[in-house]
């Protein structure tokens, strides 16, 4: 599968390049359907007799219910992030990557718990397939609108002031579809609303601000001046770079 390879490329490669075996200890690992190849590298290191005896002593980090089973699923060190609440290095997808590295996150509902991990390392690294590049802003690829993680009794009140305050064209509270009647439930208990505005966003760091003082909101897919490298693969195998 071309694009499952596009995805493994990036992510070998950003640990690779980015794991520190005698510094690092502490590793965030995201949620998602790259970075499933960045835990499985970690791995492959863990059987490694070059770099067991490092690997065996990292303490990784989960965003959510489906990291938490690729750090066991690997035979990594779990640990939460009230015991560890400085984080050496993270990794983790994205749905849209500017050129900034300003990224839209949250395609997969985990955004809370991967902003709160991806803002606690030193080091957020970013891993995808070439589809998440923007050759400019954000919202030029990904138009199914931002992310943003609403505690459940307040979702009307921030369908409204997106509406009406912030003059969002469209607001979707996300729903399980076939899987779930109702609206998707985050592991924190929450909703889910993608919203859209007219086209792409020129100021993401405005944008986020204004959303996230809207009362409800508890996080946004806004994540700014977080990432400092986005590694993008590609079907041949080949990788790109942006820092
Ligand atoms: O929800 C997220 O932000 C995840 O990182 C996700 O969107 C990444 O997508 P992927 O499955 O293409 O890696």
């Amino acid at each position: 599968n071309p694009l499952e390879e596009a995805k493994r490329s990036a992510a070998y490669r950003a640990v690779d390049e980015n794991l520190d075996f005698f510094n690092h200890k502490v590793i965030g690992i995201g949620s998602g359907s790259t970075v499933v190849y960045v835990a499985e590298r970690i791995g492959q290191y863990l059987k490694d007799e070059n770099y067991s005896k490092y690997v065996s002593k990292f303490i990784c980090i989960s965003t959510g219910f489906q990291s938490k089973r690729l750090i066991l699923d690997n035979g990594l060190n779990f640990g939460v992030v009230e015991q560890y609440p400085d984080i050496d290095i993270a990794f983790d997808g994205a749905d849209e990557v500017d050129e900034n590295l300003q990224l839209i996150k949250g395609g997969g509902a985990c955004l809370f718990q991967e902003k709160l991990i991806s803002t606690s390392a030193k080091k957020f690294i970013v891993v995808a397939d070439h589809r998440k590049k923007s050759p400019k802003n954000l919202c030029t690829n990904w138009t199914n609108g931002i992310p943003i993680e609403v505690v459940p009794s307040a979702y009307v009140r921030v369908k409204n002031d997106l509406l009406n305050k912030l003059n969002a064209k469209n607001v979707n509270i996300r729903q399980g579809g076939s899987f779930k009647a109702g609206p998707i439930v985050t592991d924190n208990n929450n909703f889910i609303i993608d919203v859209n505005f007219n086209g792409i966003i020129n100021n993401p760091k405005q944008l986020h601000s204004e959303i996230k003082s809207l009362i409800g909101v508890v996080e946004t897919g806004l994540f700014i001046d977080n990432a400092m490298k986005a590694y993008f693969g590609n079907s041949d195998g080949t990788v790109e770079l942006q820092e």
